[in-house]
Order: structure tokens, then sequence, then C-alpha cells
């Protein structure tokens, strides 16, 4: 299921709907139905899983049914260009086809209430085939907690969304935040609002955005951003001071755009021509910028949880390494040698079968 603002009651069916048939839902951080303690057929793990060599590999499904956006997940999006022989029906109540990988056999559009209304009841039924996806989920939860270096910034967004009250919402910016948290924060018990801009990924107005989300929705609004994209909004900054509103600001501070390490071209570059022309590091005071905005300034995770409970325009400011790609590869790697422990695959996973570096992520 991909990023979209699917109702609560498509929430329900969607979640009914596999459980008859017993089928696991991969869920991305965007579409709602990871969050407000998710049934544990709700899997999270989508980077890890769909990786080459990856569970997905070894249990290849029979047939997918996509169900809104294409999920953001880079693994995911491979897998199919790799895997035609597995018909995908495309579940899509937009006009656009959002199937940039031309992998769909079929396309139902519709509501994904009406599409699954018409796909019947779970013939063919195999509980064992869940069963073993919810186990392979717990036990990557478990091997990220321990594999996260906590000061990566992979840490610092699962961190930050952990400190948020029911009843929040929080934006996902392009480009880091929104990888982090859909790779690697799981499923979360608390009932908080994802929301997210795909499909051109733009990192522009993201302040004047969830300035926007905090008028249209009741609760503390919260965004999570890099540094190129807080500064790019620097107007939509002074504006969220001006208007009052209770909004936390949280910039991961990696000194530029930290999605460019993934790039190839990243090991190819001497690193000073990189930084010019790919990463370029801002010399911009963020804090002194925030408070000129009005803001108060924080610059641990800890402070989240209270600024989220206190009116007006706060800004945590989280300095993280500059590359983020190591611990986002440690995790992931970690996960996915997890899922395929217990699989009859260990030896595979042992030998290193797992292939780490397929994730250059699309900036
Ligand atoms: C309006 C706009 N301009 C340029 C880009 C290209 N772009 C993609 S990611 C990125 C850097 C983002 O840096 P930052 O906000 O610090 O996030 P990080 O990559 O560190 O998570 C840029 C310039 C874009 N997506 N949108």
């Amino acid at each position: 299921v991909g990023p979209d603002d699917h109702p609560p009651d498509a929430r329900q069916q969607i979640f009914d709907f596999a459980h008859n048939r017993g089928w696991p839902v991969f869920a991305d951080i965007g579409s709602g139905l990871r969050t407000g303690g998710p049934p544990k057929l709700v899997i999270p793990w989508i980077e890890p899983a769909f990786e080459v060599g990856g569970l997905a590999d070894h249990r290849a499904p029979e047939v997918i049914l996509r169900i809104g956006r294409m999920p953001t997940a880079k693994a995911f999006s491979q897998w199919l260009t790799r895997h035609h022989e597995v018909p995908v029906v495309l579940v899509n109540s937009h006009v656009e086809t959002h199937d940039f990988t031309g992998t769909s056999a079929a396309t139902i559009q519709s509501s994904p209430k009406e599409a699954l209304d018409s796909l019947g009841d779970g013939a063919g039924r195999d509980p064992e085939w869940l069963v073993a996806w919810e186990r392979a989920s717990a036990r990557a939860g478990h091997a990220v907690a321990t594999a996260l270096p906590a000061s990566s910034e992979t840490a610092e967004t699962v961190a930050s969304l952990r400190q948020l009250d029911d009843g929040s919402s929080v934006h996902l910016a392009s480009s880091m935040p929104i990888r982090h948290a859909d790779g690697f924060v799981g499923n979360l018990e608390h009932d908080i609002r994802v929301l997210v801009n795909r499909g051109t990924n733009g990192i522009d107005g993201t302040i004047a955005t969830t300035l926007g989300e905090s008028m249209a929705l009741d609760g503390p609004a919260v965004a999570i951003l890099g540094d190129i994209a807080f500064l790019h909004d620097a107007g939509g900054l002074l504006a969220a001071g001006r208007s009052g509103r209770n909004l936390t600001l949280v910039v991961l501070d990696n000194g530029g755009g930290g999605i460019f390490s993934f790039l190839p071209i990243a090991d190819v570059l001497p690193g000073e021509t990189f930084n010019r022309l790919f990463r370029t590091p801002h010399r911009t005071d963020i804090r002194a910028l925030a408070e000129a905005a009005g803001a108060r300034v924080h610059t641990d995770v800890e402070a989240i949880q209270n600024a989220t409970r206190t009116p007006g325009l706060d800004v945590v400011v989280l300095e993280t390494d500059m590359n983020p790609v190591p611990a986002f590869r440690a995790a992931k790697r970690a996960a996915g040698a997890a899922m395929l422990a217990e699989d009859h695959v260990e030896e595979e996973a042992a030998e290193g079968h797992i292939a780490p570096d397929q994730d250059d992520q699309d900036a």
C-alpha cells in the first residue's frame, strides 16, 4: 500500500481483506496504515524485504495487489522490474496511473473499498505464509533496534517520531526523512497522522506546507526535514513564526543534501568536487535564522515532546553525520538478514548473498 490519503474505513477494509486471505500488507509510512497500533500483518520492512536476495526473493508472491501510489522504498520498485513474472494488479483511485516501472498487469480504476469488495472472499488461504512473514517482521524489528547507530540521522528520525503524542500530525520531508522513517521506524503504536508529498518530491515549500497542514488539522503539527529544505523555505519559516500556530520543525542538519551520498558518483568524484556540485553544504546559522523567525530553538531530540505541547513555533536542530549512507545500509542489512533467518535460507544470508548496495536513491 503506497503513500496516499486512505480514509479509516478503507484502512480497516485492507486489514480485513488481507486477514481473510492470509496475505501480508506491505505498507509505506505515508499510507496511514502503520500508525495507531496496526495489526502485525502490516509489514513495515519493505526496503530490506525486497532487496536483492531478500525474503521477497525467497518467498516470492504469486500476485501483488498494489494500492495507491508507488511505495517509497526503492528496493520495491526495483523488485517489480526484476520480477515481471509476478502479476501486479494496481488499484488506483486517481486519474494518473502511478506506474513508472510499467509493471502492472492490470489496473482497477476505483477506490480501494470498491476494488476489494469486487474481489470477493478469500479462497486459497495460506495461513502459514502469513505467519512466516509476521515472524520475519518481528525479527527485523529487533535487528534494527540493535543495528542502528544511536547518533545516526536514521536513529534521530525514529526517536523524533516516538516523541509525538496521539493526535499530532507529522510531515516527512524529501529527501531522507521519509526514507529513514519508511525504512526503519517500523509500526507505531502512537495515533499520529503521517503526511508526505510523493510525486514530484520537491524540497520546496516544506515549512509552508506544514503550516497549511496545521491549519487544516487539529493538534500539534510537526515537520522532520533536512537543512537544505529548511533553508529553501526561509519565507515559510517567517510565516510560521507569525502564524501563532503550534508548529515544531525538526531539522536533520547533515550539512547539505545527504541523499546525494547514495549516488554512485559519490564514490567517484573527489570529495571537494562532490560537495560543491552535489552535497552543497550551506554556511547559514540555522539557529540564528530560527530565532529571527521568533522560534524557540532546541538541540536535542528529547525536547520535541515538550515543544509539541507548547503553543508557538519551535525548531529542533539535530546535528548528524554528513553521510547518512553507512547507518542506513547497516540497518537494512541487519533487518534483511534477520528476515531470512529461520527461513531455510540462513546459509545464503550468512554468505552475504543479500546485495547491500542496491539502494541508490533518486533525489
Ligand atoms: C525544489 C527542488 N529543488 C531541488 C531538488 C533536488 N534535491 C533533491 S534532494 C536535495 C537536497 C535535500 O537536502 P536536505 O533538505 O538537507 O535533505 P537530505 O537529503 O539531507 O535529507 C535537492 C536539492 C528538489 N527535489 N526540489
